[in-house]
């Protein structure tokens, strides 16, 4: 099964979370030697897991990955809980439920916990692939291919060549921070003013779901955001955004009482009085950074992958689904280039860059749009318009949010076609409005003057071609 070209190589993975584990396992696939250090010690030992998030959506881009090494069904089938809308929830209560489309197509809410050791225990079935973990990398050379590590228990350094060394450990990424003095190496990072922490629904007396499961539950609150979604074991993770001002503001069991009664009534008695103090304080509010840098890759040897090549703010639900479409993409790569790392390298920064910073954008942007739409009726009022728009045109008209989240077009083109779309949404709008300014002209019975200061009308003709131009266009280069 081992190919001829890969066996005597060897790859370095450094991070054993859900990009680092899965980028292992493609590389064992394909038949490298290959060595996963993981700073943690096994999360499989672990009662407890520290750090972030509970669950997450995983989408069509994370599934492709996970396909490729047999593990979708695992994840997707036996575990995820799917959800086929979004719910929105008002400021009096109510709710309601939006669908992402009308074939049926969802998210799925999985645990990281879950996914993380499903990819683990995957990893030990190749014998080409060993963990080691307890071992942080401390400094590494990408250039030559060389990663220190201290191992955490026993305090010892080990060194480590490899024919290549991938950093996947994260936002934080110590791989990356050794390329920073490598000319041409860009990099920026930045953190947002809004905190996020987590909070719990438990489930009911009954134990079953304390709201419907099969949704994305969102209370948009302009500023103030929080969403929910599903756990294997009936109980919600909330989670709650706010400025990091605002966190620090709800001081007293009071002050956050009387914020959650103005903003998420509904939440009180899902949470519990009781449990959402308890919960509230025990926590604290955690930042989020974005990070853009290029290129991702040193010579032959080095290369940068999921977060610590791309961190976002989790406005997209995209960071692990962006991820693992990485090593997605480094597969049909080393495919097209036989595994020639000289070649691959440079061809994956250059294609990887435009769409993993787009996304960063794009979760960015939407982080914007959400804390600027004031209300639940403004965040309504904007999908709807976008529904209606590809119920004319569903042929060429897909909501940016189903092209990101359903379909493995490259996301810099997500961004493109959403540009296109709005310069047409404009110009049908133009049209509508001059039609109607010239409908007022004609109920004015053509008085002299008015016709003047409506001399714009001019402008008609060429708009509506415009449009018309931009319009087939499309249509032609869809085919
Ligand atoms: P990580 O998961 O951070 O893994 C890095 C690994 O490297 C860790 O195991 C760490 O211990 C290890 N490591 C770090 N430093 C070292 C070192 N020096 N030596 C050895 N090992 C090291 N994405 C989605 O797709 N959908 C969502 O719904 C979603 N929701 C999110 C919600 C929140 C609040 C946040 C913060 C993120 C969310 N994300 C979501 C993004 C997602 O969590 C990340 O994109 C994803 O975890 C990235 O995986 P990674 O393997 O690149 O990095
Ligand atoms: C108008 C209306 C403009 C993450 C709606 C933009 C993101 C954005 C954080 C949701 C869903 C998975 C998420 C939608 C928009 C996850 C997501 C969305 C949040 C927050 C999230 C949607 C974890 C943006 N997907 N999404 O439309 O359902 O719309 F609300 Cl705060």
């Amino acid at each position: 099964m081992l190919r001829e070209k890969t066996k005597n190589k060897s790859v370095l993975v450094v991070g054993a979370g859900l990009v680092g584990t899965l980028e292992a396992c493609f590389m064992a696939k394909r038949g490298y030697q290959v060595h996963l250090y993981e700073y943690r010690p096994d999360i499989r030992t672990l009662e407890h897991v520290p750090g972030r998030s509970i669950n997450l959506a995983m989408s069509l881009r994370g599934r492709t990955g996970l396909k490729a090494i047999g593990v979708e069904d695992k994840v997707i089938r036996d575990h995820g809980i799917p959800m086929y809308g979004r719910m929105i929830h008002n400021t009096d209560g109510s709710t309601r439920p939006i669908p992402y489309n009308k074939d049926g197509k969802c998210i799925y809410s999985v645990g990281r916990r879950f996914v993380n050791e499903v990819l683990l225990t995957k990893a030990e079935e190749y014998p080409n692939l060993n963990i080691h973990f307890t071992h942080k990398l401390t400094t590494c050379r990408l250039d030559k291919g060389e990663a220190t590590f201290v191992n955490t228990v026993s305090g010892e350094q080990v060194t480590r060549r490899a024919d290549l060394v991938i950093g996947c450990d994260g936002a934080y990424s110590n791989v990356r921070k050794s390329m920073m003095r490598q000319p041409f190496f860009n990099y920026t990072q930045n953190y947002i003013p809004h905190g996020y922490m987590e909070l719990c629904i438990p489930p009911t007396p009954e134990g079953g779901f304390a709201m419907p499961a099969n949704y994305l539950h969102i209370w948009p609150r302009g500023q103030f955001m929080m969403i929910a979604l599903p756990n294997q074991d009936c109980s919600w993770t909330v989670t709650l955004f706010m400025p990091f001002p605002a966190f620090e503001g709800l001081s007293t069991p009071e002050l956050l009482l009387s914020y959650f009664k103005t903003h998420y009534p509904d939440a009180i008695p899902l949470i519990g009085r009781e449990k959402l103090i308890k919960d509230f304080f025990a926590n604290e509010a955690l930042p989020m950074i974005y990070v853009k840098c290029s290129p991702y890759h040193v010579g032959s040897t080095g290369l940068l992958m999921g977060d610590a090549a791309h961190a976002m703010v989790p406005f997209y639900g995209q960071g692990m689904n962006c991820g693992m479409e990485d090593c997605v993409v480094l597969d049909e790569l080393l495919d097209q280039y036989k595994d020639d790392f000289a070649t691959v390298l440079p061809a994956y920064s250059a294609k990887r860059n435009p769409d993993a910073e787009a996304i960063v954008d794009l979760a960015l942007y939407n982080y914007i749009e959400m804390r600027d739409l004031v209300n639940s009726r403004a965040f309504l009022l904007r999908r709807k318009f976008d529904d209606l728009l590809s119920t004319i045109m569903p042929k060429y008209w897909l909501p940016l949010y189903t092209m990101v989240t359903f379909t493995r077009t490259p996301y810099h083109k997500c961004i493109s076609r959403k540009k296109w779309q709005d310069r047409v949404v404009k110009h049908i709008l133009s049209v509508v409005g001059m039609a109607g300014v010239a409908a007022g002209v004609f109920l004015a019975k053509s008085d002299p003057l008015h016709v003047l200061s409506c001399s714009h009308l001019s402008q008609l003709p060429a708009l509506l071609s415009r449009t018309w131009v931009a319009a087939t266009s499309l249509s032609i280069t869809r085919k």
